[in-house]
Parts: structure tokens; sequence; C-alpha cells
């Protein structure tokens, strides 16, 4: 675990260029949302007397191998956004470290990035009705519309072949061929469930490989609790989690939207009779999504909206099960075998996807 004195996180603060120079700190409460980054929501009063929340985020370099590229692509996307949103509206903002780069490195060789913290919105770790879906898809449909026309070819890979499902099939393989934590003998079955979908894993590769797919700027992220509401409306403010903004599919982002929100039960869950696809919130997020990015869709991108939910929770499932076999070195766990309860639960919910959604069964 990584911990961090509220002194610690003052001085972290004081190295951005923010609206003014800061001379109280209030004390910072980290979020568990991601497993990926350490984040701190920080109160500041500013010698001007303003009083401001920001975001401060140790990037996850061994996930993240590049930031001043990853930080870059966030200041581009954020910048070209912000640019097409009403006046007024919320969003996030990037403030430079006081050196003019987009992050901090502290002595330890940690990375830090600072936003601003977005008031009076809440997010959601699971919906718990379809209005809930119906918006999340409006938010991930209209930040599609919003990022539509970046320039592709200005954005870097940060982590390369993120969705690419064959490359993840063949590092699972790798896992399984190296055994590095010794655990393969307890998830034989999980092993075989893989195994048993192989053909699965080049289907969107393939398509897009061959021109069928176009390859659109993409969110790769799109899990629920990335949507910020707004507390009053309950509409949503704006999308959050830039990091994997890459090239890639459609697909991937509404394939892994309904992986999180489609699933009766948390990703950690041990119980697995929790576990179901529902369809109900799939077709109210699916008529959000269609209404608000459904015209720039091509006829094939839309014929495997269904597959897609079912390639996406399987890839997710498999990158657990990796790195359980290698050991917990990507994943933030809480407990030793999270990361093989998350994987059950995808492959779980890969055999609610193909018995309930597609009327297969393999
Ligand atoms: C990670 O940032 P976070 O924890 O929401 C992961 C996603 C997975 C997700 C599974 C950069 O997202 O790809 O779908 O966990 N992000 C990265 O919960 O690998
Ligand atoms: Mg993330």
């Amino acid at each position: 675990m990584f911990a961090i004195s509220t002194s610690a996180i003052g001085a972290l603060l004081r190295q951005f260029a923010l609206e003014d120079e800061c001379t109280e700190i209030a004390e910072p409460a980290e979020l568990f949302d991601g497993h990926i980054n350490h984040t701190y929501v920080v109160g500041a009063k500013l010698s001007s007397g303003l009083e401001k929340r920001y975001l401060l985020q140790r990037i996850n370099t061994f996930v993240f191998q590049k930031p001043a590229e990853l930080m870059e692509n966030i200041v581009r996307v954020t910048e070209f956004i912000r640019q097409k949103l009403p006046e007024g509206q919320q969003t996030l903002t990037v403030y430079p470290a006081k050196t003019g780069a987009w992050y901090h490195e502290d002595a330890e060789g940690g990375c830090w990035r600072c936003y601003n913290f977005v008031e009076n919105t809440y997010s959601l770790q699971a919906a718990g009705k379809a209005e809930d879906a119906y918006r999340a898809a409006k938010a991930f449909g209209a930040f599609q519309r919003l990022i539509d026309g970046f320039p592709i070819d200005q954005l870097h890979e940060t982590i390369p072949d993120f969705h690419n499902t064959q490359k993840r099939y063949h590092a699972l393989e790798a896992a399984i061929a190296a055994d590095a934590a010794g655990r393969r003998h307890a998830v034989e079955a999980e092993i075989a469930f893989a195994r048993a979908r192989k053909a699965d894993t080049s289907c969107l590769v393939d398509l897009a490989a061959a021109g069928k797919l176009p390859l659109r700027v993409t969110h790769n992220d799109t899990k629920l609790n990335n949507v910020l509401f707004d507390r009053a409306t309950n509409e949503p403010v704006c999308v959050v989690d830039l990091d994997t903004i890459m090239p890639g599919l459609s697909l991937y982002d509404f394939g892994d939207s309904l992986r999180f929100l489609g699933n009766t039960a948390a990703e950690d869950e041990r119980d697995l009779t929790k576990v179901q696809f529902d369809l109900p919130l799939y077709e109210a997020y699916k008529k959000g999504y269609l209404e608000e990015a459904g015209a720039a869709l091509t006829e094939e991108e839309i014929r495997w909206l269904p597959f897609s939910i079912k390639l996406m929770t399987y890839e997710c499932g498999m990158r657990f099960l990796t790195d359980y076999l290698n050991g917990d070195a990507y994943f933030r766990i809480h407990k030793p075998d999270d990361n093989l309860a998350r994987c059950r639960t995808q492959f779980k919910l890969v055999e609610k996807i193909e018995e309930h959604l597609l009327g297969t069964n393999t």
C-alpha cells in the first residue's frame, strides 16, 4: 500500500502552478475507485482568498511507462473538448507543474499530476436503474462526439495494443507457461474457460485490420464510475479518467461499459450466483448510446455491439487472470485473491452474456 501524509501532499500541491499560491491545505482524502493510479482530493486556500479543491494523482508508471506522452494526450484532448463545450460547463483541467512540465517528479521518481476537482458531482459504482444506464450512455456517446475530429495521428499509444484481445490471449498463455507466482494449479478451470473461447479473440482485430471497422479516437476505459453526474439534476457533467484515450474501436467503449454496468454484481464479488447480465440495463444503455452516437456509427459497428460486450468481458477476465498468475503486478489489490475473484466474475458474466444476450453456449 502507498500511504502519504498531509504535509507531503501539501508540498506536492505547491509544485503546481495553481490560480495562486496555496496558503493553507486541508487534510486530503484518498479515493479508491480505480485499480491503477493513487488519487487524493485536496482542499486548499489560495493567497487570493479563493478556496478550491484539487485532485492530485500519482501516475502508475509501471502501467504508463511514458508519463510525458500520457500527459500530452490528456492535455491535447481536454483542450480540444473545452473548445466545443458551452460556456460554464465544467470539465477537466490539467494544471502544469511550476517547471512548465505537465507532471511533477518527486524525489523518489514518483510522477504526480494535478486536476481541478469537479464540484457538485457524484459517480456511481453500479447502475441502480435503467435511467442511470441511459444517462451514462448519453455521457459516453456525447464524449465520442466531442472528440470526433481530434487528429488521431497526434495521439500517443499510452498502452500499446490495449484492447487487442488476441495479444491479451497470448499474454495469458505466456503467464500460464511462466507460472511466476506458482498459482497455476489453482486456476486450471479458468484457464480452460479462456482457451475454449480462443476463436473469439481475433474477431474485431481482424475486421479492423481489413478496414471493415473504422479506427476512431476512443476512451477505452468506459466504466460507469468514470462518469461524473450533477448532484442537483443527475445529468452527466463530464467523463473522466482520460489515461487510455487512444486510437481504438467504438466497440471497445460500448462493450467495456456494459461489461461493468450490465453486471448485477460487483467486479470482485465472491458469490458468483449474484452475477447476471441485466438486459433492461443493456437496452437502456443501447438506446442512450445510439441516440447520442448512432448517426456516426457504421452498419458493421452496430452489428457487433452485443458481441463486443462479451469480448470486452472475456478480455478483462483474461487480464485479471494473467495478473493473478504473474503475482499481481498490474492491478491494485486489497486482498490476495482479488484478481482471481475479479477474473471469476468476468468469466461468469461471459457465460450469462452468451446465454441471455447472444443465445449461444460455447
Ligand atoms: C482499470 O482505472 P481503472 O481502475 O478504472 C484498467 C481497465 C480495466 C479496469 C477493470 C489502464 O481501470 O482497463 O477495464 O481496471 N485500466 C488500465 O476494472 O489498465
Ligand atoms: Mg483507469
